[in-house]
Parts: structure tokens; sequence; C-alpha cells
């Protein structure tokens, strides 16, 4: 395997990745690069990709005057091959992992603030010129458009490079104030080095922006994963350029100091704002502050079940659990073929075929695996001091023995390249890298969540899985579902895997998401997070009463953001210069946009 260049550390790039997995991280980009075949850029078909509505000159006069504010090298032409890259250098140029052609979902250009006021500059730069802008925190969404804007020939806003201080962290209080670009490595490594007793909560994968996460409000697994109900204030830029406190931090502290209150009390006085500028195009957020956690003992562990058809009595076994709080946080249940998935060998090495992996080839492979012949697996993990957990554990188990055939392992039971040591880190607040050993699956592969909500019951959660089951074999997919499942609703995240070097898989996956948002709202399913090219569809399954959700998201873009120009079609809310102009992507127009197509209207 050929030894690919060094991966940034933290020393070296606040997006790095920490010396301790340095090695891990080296190893795990040759493995990638291993089974790369396509140039690592293909050539342009626009020099520059202009804003909408824009001429080169109009444009280039903008840019020297954004250059005048923020210094030459602050904002940078998107002018040069476009390199996909992989997780620890990751474009901030496109979409690495594009669904359409790389070149579809592309900024004109880069710009980075060092400041709020910077960012303030930048918004009323931006109404200046009516040119639209796209913040990323670090640009780490990846599964759901990395760091690419919407509208084609944005101007990013990549507020990482330059903001990533964490502002504070206060072990009294167990909580801290960060900027965007910060990730989980750095402030795990941050509280390690003060030698705080307190934990993080991380998702799957470290490197992303603790704020941004937590904007699009994403998960993690420790007692506290749900990261924007345990975040307390923000610091917000308007579109309009004004700045915005929430929170207690609506009230100036003492000679002009941050309210002391900021990080002890979420909801202040008045509406409550904060949930307006998650999952939006309403603000941009420069600061958050999150609650931390108090290091605890804690044990992962492992059971398994062996039929599929245990799917819906797993579920009812979990439900009481979860409620009670027995189970000591979100676990993940997932289908023995990520058992294979995980272990980072290709398809290939399972399966000669181009189809999906047969069901009594997953079976075969999955009895010479740690986990034996079984269909699902689940990863929970139970926190307090010894005679807590082992008083839990007993009760788990007699609860699970329910499910005839299940078998309980602990880590110290399975060998130490098993997938469950990685699990027992991120439950525990330590940000690994494992996760992206998925990518090894397939050559040059790229991929898409798709992430329904159902009831933790058997009945909603098995028509979520049936429609999973037989769209994935339509479109000629292996399934790999993960549930994170909570006493009452479950995230049931699919990874759609395909090589995004193939335009008939890109469209076979595109056409995969489509008819899955669809057939899943029918029967009354919506997804808590989207792709950006599919956000217009599943924006329009939330219809209840001719779209009053929307109508009432459209009138605040409206209010807030007159010009439309921050991330317009953000999470499907356009402001009203784009509406009903051919932005939305509809029908089968993602599809369609494969293999040479474009996501943009005709000006
Ligand atoms: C995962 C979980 C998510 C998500 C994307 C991926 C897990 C992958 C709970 O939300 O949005 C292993």
């Amino acid at each position: 395997m050929s030894k690919q260049a060094p991966p940034p550390t933290l020393t070296e790039k606040y997006s790095g990745v920490p010396s301790r997995l340095a090695a891990i991280a080296q190893a795990a980009k040759d493995q990638l690069y291993s089974h790369k075949t396509v140039a690592d850029s293909t050539p342009r078909r626009h020099n520059v990709r202009l804003p909408p509505d824009t001429t080169r000159a109009a444009f280039d006069e903008a840019i020297a005057a954004l250059r005048q504010h923020l210094g030459a090298d602050n904002v940078v032409l998107n002018d040069k091959p476009l390199v996909d890259g992989w997780y620890l250098e990751h474009p901030n140029t496109h979409d690495a992992f594009h669904v359409v052609d790389q070149e579809d979902l592309v900024s004109s250009a880069v710009a980075y603030p060092g400041s709020t006021a910077d960012v303030q500059t930048i918004v009323k730069w931006a109404n200046e010129y009516t040119i639209p802008i796209y913040p990323i925190s670090m640009g780490r969404n990846v599964g759901y458009g990395g760091s690419a804007p919407r509208v084609p020939g944005s101007v990013v806003l990549d507020l990482g490079k330059r903001m990533n201080k964490i502002l504070n962290i206060d072990a009294e209080n167990a909580s801290c104030v960060v900027e965007p670009g910060v990730s989980y490595f750095a402030l795990y490594e941050e509280i390690q080095k003060r030698k705080l007793p307190l934990w993080i909560d991380t998702p799957d994968l470290g490197g992303g922006s603790v704020l941004g996460n937590a904007i699009d409000r994403g998960v993690g697994y420790t007692p506290m994963g749900d990261h924007f109900a345990n975040h307390c204030g923000m610091e917000v830029v308007l579109p309009n350029g004004e700045l915005l406190r929430t929170g207690m931090g609506a009230l100036p502290g003492k000679n002009g100091t941050d309210n002391p209150t900021w990080q002890s009390f979420q909801p202040a006085y008045g509406p409550y704002s904060d949930g307006i500028f998650s999952q939006s195009n309403f603000g941009i957020v420069c600061q958050m502050g999150f609650f931390l956690m108090h290091e605890t003992g804690h044990q992962s562990y492992m059971i398994t079940f062996p039929r599929d058809e245990d799917f819906p009595e797993i579920v009812e076994v979990i439900r009481p659990l979860a409620q009670k709080h027995i189970l000591g946080n979100i676990p993940q249940l997932r289908h023995v073929a990520q058992e294979l998935n995980v272990t980072g060998l290709p398809k290939s090495h399972w399966y000669s075929g181009s189809s999906p992996l047969p069901r009594d080839l997953i079976r075969k492979h999955a009895s010479q695996l740690p986990c034996g012949d079984c269909s699902w697996v689940f990863y929970g993990t139970q926190y307090g001091d010894a005679a807590s957990i082992d008083s839990q554990l007993s009760m788990i188990k007699s609860t699970f023995s329910r499910i005839k055939g299940s078998k309980f392992f602990l880590p110290s039971d399975l060998p130490p390249d098993h997938y469950i040591h990685s699990r027992a880190l991120v439950c525990s607040g330590v940000p690994v890298l494992r996760e992206l050993d998925w990518l090894n699956w397939k050559p040059n592969a790229a991929h898409l969540f798709f992430s329904p909500i159902t009831p933790t019951r058997a009945s909603d959660a098995q028509v979520v899985h049936d429609i999973n089951v037989h769209l994935h074999a339509k479109y000629g997919f292996d399934l790999f579902p993960t549930l994170c499942v909570a006493g009452r609703e479950m995230h049931y995240i699919t990874n759609i895997i395909y090589d995004r070097s193939s335009n008939d898989e890109k469209r076979r996956a595109a056409a995969l998401m489509r008819e899955l948002i669809a057939a899943t709202a029918k029967e009354g399913y919506g997804e808590y997070r989207t792709h950006l090219l599919f956000a217009d569809q599943v924006a329009r399954t939330y219809s209840w009463n001719n779209n009053a959700l929307m109508r009432f998201n459209e009138t605040i873009k409206d209010a807030l953001d007159p010009n439309g120009i921050l991330a317009p079609g953000r999470n499907g809310i356009w402001p009203k210069k784009y509406r009903g102009k051919g932005w939305e992507l509809l029908g089968d127009r993602v599809e369609k946009a494969v293999g040479g197509g474009t996501i943009a209207p005709k000006l």
C-alpha cells in the first residue's frame, strides 16, 4: 500500500488530528487511497462559477471590495482544479461526496473572517452587492453536503479557519464556549491538557465542528448526546449584519462583560429564539455555549440477536428500558451487515458480484466474525460506579434474554481490533476516526445519509425498515441501517455508499433517496436532516395545513433577509427572490443533473 502525505495534526492545523491518532489517520488515508481509481480532479467546465445574475466584471468589483475589507489573503477565488481529498484534508470548494457532478455544488470564492466583526462586514458586503454567501463551520457535514453551498457561485464563509478558539471552559459550571472552528478533537484535547474531570460528547467521527454539528442538530452517544439540547447561549450575526446574543447573553453583564448566567440557563426570557437558528438560514452563529459532562465510570457492551425477524421485538424491549433511563445512553442497533463493513475490508473481499451482498453470504461471513451468525447487533453503554453498572447490566441482560438466542458480550470478550473498542471510546466522549472505515466498501466511495425518525415502537419501525429493505434492493444498494434509539423516537439512519466515479451509481443513489423520502412520508414519517440536494423534497413533506410551517419559515426568512443573501435554499427555505424561479429540486431533477446537467435554473 503506497504511503500518502501525512494528514495534518492538531498542532499544525486547527482541523487536524490529535497526535494520539496520527498513525491511525495515516493508515486510514493510505487504505482509502488504495481503492481510488479516479484522478484527484477532472478538468473544469467553468473557470469561476459566478453567482446567479452576476457578470464577471460586477463579480470582480465585488471581490475587490471584499479584499479591501478582509485583506487580500482572506478572499480566495475558487478557480483551481477541484480536489475531493479525504476527511482530514477536505475541500471547502465543493461537495467532496458529490451526488451530481463534482462541479455542480461549487462556490465562486471563499472568505475567511477572523472575528464576529468580520462576519458582520461580510454580511453587509453581501447585501450591498447581492451576492449569496454560505457559512460553514468546518465543512465536515459529510453525507449531508459537506462544505458545499446550495446555490452554485455563492461565496463560502469558512468560519473555522480563523475563528477556532475555545473561548472559555468553566470547570465549576461544567460548560464551555466555542467558535465555529473548534472540533471535537480540539475540545477533547484541551480538556485533557487542563486535566479537568469533564467529558465532551462526540458524534461517531471526531473531526467535525462542535458548534456546526449542534446547529445541524447532530447526535452523540454519552448521556448528553443531544447536542442542541445541551447548548446554552449563542452569538449570532443576522442577515442584515446586526449582532444578537440569545438566552441570558441578551442581558448585558456588569461593565461590558459577558453575562454570568449565559451558560447556565438556556431559555432566558420571552420567545425561545435559539431554535430558529438551527437547521435554518436565518443567522450565522459565531459563538455557542455547551454543557459538559462529569467523568464517570462506564461499561460498553454488545448484544447480538439471531434472526432478521427479531427486529420488532428488539425495538419493543428497548422502549421501556430507554424510557425508564435504565439504558445509559443513546445506543446503536445495527444490522449485522455493518459488522462486515466496519472491518474496513472492501466489498470485493466478501463478494465478487456487483449486486447487494446476498443475505446468505452475509450470514456465512458473519459466522466467521466475533459476532457470529446473527442478524442484529446492539451497542450500549452504562454509566456510574461499578456496583451501579452491575445492577443495571443484570437488569438489561435479563430483559433482552426474552429474545431467544440473544448473546451478551463485553469488550474483554472481543478481539482488540473489534469495533466495540471504538464504540466504547465514543460512548465515553473520546473522539475517534474508526467510522471512516465504511468508505473502503467501494472504490472512490462517497456516501449519503437517509435519516428518518420513527416512534420507538415495533409497528412504526417495521414500516420504515421494510421500505428501506425493498427500495435498497430495487436500486441495487447494500442496506446499512444504524438505529440510534431513544425512549420515544429513533433515528433510523441508513448509509448509502456509492462509487462517485460512476454516473450510473450516482443516478441510482439519487433515485433511491428520492423514493425513500416519498415512500416514508406517505406512511407519515419524515427525516430529521438531509443532504442539500434533497432539502426541497424533505421540506415539502412537512406540509400539514397547506404548508403552514414552510410559509411561517418563509415569513421569517423574508423579514430577516429581504435581499436573500444568506444560504438561499438551505433546508429548503428560499428567500422571496429565488422562490418559484426553478431553484427547487423536485421530481427527478437531481438524478437528471448527473452526468453533465446542472442543478441551477437557466437564467
Ligand atoms: C449517524 C448518525 C446520525 C447521522 C448520521 C450518521 C451514524 C452513523 C443520529 O444521526 O445523522 C454510524
